[in-house]
């Protein structure tokens, strides 16, 4: 099986639901095995063009999945979850029930139409990087270096860990 991460983000309706219940669907994806979830974390929006700029927060989440699918395969299963919850698809960056991002699938490096891989602006969203760093400390993004070294350098990234058991 090949280890990969996966990163889930929402910020419409009712994103803490959504993340936990997206997590669910991903621990019964085909071929696949869930290993580790982060906690929750609520994030400032990071990125998005001036016309869009004031979107609600978002909940964020990484998770780790061993899987036997291909990175295609993998991906058309995130598509399809993505859709499951009522994903539309309209601007670029619009506000999203539920984003799944393929990070890393093993070390592979690729870039086609359809995936780039590590993904592309991981190694500067700390959306990405603190939870990446909770369930796989030490891990080395391919081609940019140890996860907590990265995070280091998004500081001014307003990101906060929900406890989940408050
Ligand atoms: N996703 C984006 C762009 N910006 N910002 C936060 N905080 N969280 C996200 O998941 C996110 C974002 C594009 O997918
Ligand atoms: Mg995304
Ligand atoms: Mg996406």
């Amino acid at each position: 099986m090949i280890r990969c991460y996966v990163a889930l983000g929402s910020n419409l309706g009712n994103p803490a639901v959504t993340v936990d219940e997206a997590i669910d669907a991903l621990a019964a994806l085909r071929g696949s095995i869930l290993r580790a979830m982060s906690s929750l974390y609520r994030t400032a929006p990071v990125g998005i063009s001036e016309k869009l700029r004031h979107q609600p927060d978002f909940i964020n989440a990484v998770v780790v999945l061993d899987t036997r699918l291909s990175p295609h395969q993998l991906l058309d299963e995130l598509f399809a979850v993505e859709a499951q919850f009522g994903r539309q698809r309209s601007v670029r960056n619009a506000p999203r029930t539920l984003d799944l991002d393929l990070l890393l699938y093993g070390d592979l490096v690729v870039d086609d139409q359809r995936l780039t891989l590590p993904h592309p602006r991981m190694h500067q969203r700390a959306f990405v990087l603190a939870p990446l760093a909770e369930i796989a400390p030490g891990l080395v993004i391919p081609g940019h270096g140890p996860v907590e070294t990265l995070l280091e350098e998004c500081r001014d990234q307003r990101i906060h860990a929900l406890n989940r058991h408050a």
